[in-house]
């Protein structure tokens, strides 16, 4: 008996003598473990005769209950004391500038922003929106349209086919919006004005064609219109949409199975370095192709030619993006990269229309308050300060924060990452002796640095972020053990 109220003893005494969670673990492994001390009392209950058993069980059970509860209260008290300890010494800095909410980081696609735009120029001229599905026949994506039986563009080649069906037709990714026009011509009477942006399908894949691509078109079915109306809105549109006070515009003959006659349209513009500049210049760029409604695509939709004319037109918003905001590499648009889109991408709240200049005066990512977006700028070309005035700036305001831990060596570079956004790179060398900074020390540098440049109107970093070196990066024998700059 003494044995076991002994035992007892030393076990209480050493769970409450553990100091943290792994002494504690070692204590109650000691005791109920494999081999522990009250584990082979447990085992020898086993063996005794029932008489002895019945004297002892209730004893050592007693026991065994009475050390599990000591361990589970002692780790409740050591949970307790640490979460107390880290209250003491953690606090919160209410002076740090406030993160920006879900609504305020996200962005809206430049190819959402562009059909915003246009959508509101049109709207603006009396248009309405018209929207079809992506899945088409056969019947209203060719052969409604005057497209001959065999016309290329029926081809396998050029189009995404499904498989047939048991009746041999097959379905087929819209190719242009147009079936949309159709389906609006067989539901509603004239006079019918609508644009139909939306998005298409093509068997191609390069650097300038995606396989899914943005397209809008027009289309006006009336008595009596004509061409001078279709170039009256286009010349229209384009000044809007190009925020400009001028365009100059030349109109070729072409070639549409679905308008007679057919036209392209090309802008005037000069290229100035790597900015497009519309309305003046003496190059030609073709934008769009068009044409009056053919009388047989009338006809099929079942609108008399003798008595209502209509005029149509298309053209790439994927281009018209690209053109207007100086984004150079289309597959970029469909590559779903963050930081591209952080670049380049609009801000949620700012809903283009023509009274607020359409692209909006902030030029989030299209440089700051001066810009004209139609010049076709980066955010970064725009500069508040010069590289040595943000080096400045940048070193003054982390010093306060880095010189403490011994950082005293901060270089800061502003430069570009590797998707040609704006950014900062700052270098803090270490010393002997220097102490690598805790994550919230970072954190109110970043916040301090944020809040400087705002201050004084520097806007190209909105996002500070910091991240340690892998260690992949610290080969042995990289870095100068004095300094620990590269060595070379
Ligand atoms: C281009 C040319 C064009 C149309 C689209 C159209 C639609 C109907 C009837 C007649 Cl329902 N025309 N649309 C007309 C001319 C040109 O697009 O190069 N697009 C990228």
């Amino acid at each position: 008996m003494t044995d076991t109220t002994q035992l007892e003893q030393q076990i209480l005494a050493d769970v409450a003598a553990a100091g943290d969670d792994a002494a504690l673990e070692t204590v109650r492994v000691a005791a109920l473990g494999k081999s522990g001390s009250l584990t082979a009392l447990l085992k020898m209950l086993g063996t005794l005769p029932p008489e002895e058993r019945k004297t002892q069980g209730p004893l050592i059970n007693g026991l065994k209950d009475r050390v599990s509860a000591a361990l589970a209260s002692r780790r409740d008290a050591l949970k307790d004391a640490a979460l107390e300890a880290r209250l003491n010494t953690e606090s919160v800095d209410v002076t740090l500038p406030v993160r920006e909410a879900p609504a305020e980081i996200g962005r809206v696609h430049p190819i959402t922003q562009v059909t915003d735009e246009l959508t509101a120029i049109f709207a603006d001229m009396g248009f309405a929106v018209a929207e079809g599905p992506d899945v088409e026949t056969n019947d209203y994506n060719f052969t409604k349209l005057n497209f001959p039986e065999d016309h290329p563009a029926r081809d396998m080649h050029d189009t995404f086919f499904f498989n047939p069906k048991p009746d041999g037709t097959r379905l087929l990714l819209r190719t242009h919006t147009s079936p949309v026009q159709v389906r609006t011509m067989l539901s509603q009477k004239p006079p019918i004005r609508v644009i139909i942006p939306g998005r298409t399908y093509r068997r191609d894949s390069d650097q300038t064609h995606t396989p899914m691509f943005h397209q809008v078109e027009g289309l006006v079915i009336d008595k009596g219109s004509h061409l001078g109306h279709l170039k009256w809105i286009l010349e229209e549109f384009f000044k809007a949409f190009f925020e400009v006070d001028r365009v100059g515009m030349r109109f070729r003959p072409s070639f549409f199975p679905f308008t007679e006659p057919s036209l392209e349209v090309d802008l005037q513009y000069r290229r100035d370095k790597d900015e497009v500049r519309f309305g003046e210049g003496d190059q030609w760029m073709e934008i769009l192709g068009c044409g009056m409604v053919h009388p047989n695509v009338l006809k099929n939709c079942g609108l008399d030619p003798d008595e209502y004319q209509g005029f149509a037109w298309g053209m790439g918003i994927d281009r018209l993006a690209m053109l207007k905001y100086g984004m150079p590499d289309l597959r970029a648009f469909f590559e779903a990269d963050v930081r591209w889109l952080s670049h380049y991408g609009f801000r949620p709240l700012d809903v283009p229309t023509l009274a607020g200049g359409l692209s909006g005066g902030d030029g989030l990512a299209r440089g700051g308050k001066n810009s004209s977006p139609n010049l076709a700028t980066l955010a970064s070309e725009e500069m508040t300060m010069d590289n040595k005035q943000i080096a400045e700036l940048a070193d003054k305001t982390l010093k306060p924060f880095l010189s403490p831990l011994g950082l005293d060596r901060v270089e800061v570079e502003p430069g570009r990452d590797h998707d040609d956004a704006p950014s900062l790179f700052v270098t803090a060398y270490y010393r002997p002796g220097s102490k690598v900074p805790e994550g919230d020390v970072l954190l109110k540098a970043l916040g301090a640095l944020h809040k400087a440049f705002l201050d004084v109107g520097e806007e190209r970093f909105p996002y500070l972020d910091h991240r340690f070196a892998g260690e992949e990066e610290f080969e042995e024998g990289a870095f100068d053990g004095d300094t620990g700059a590269p060595s070379r």
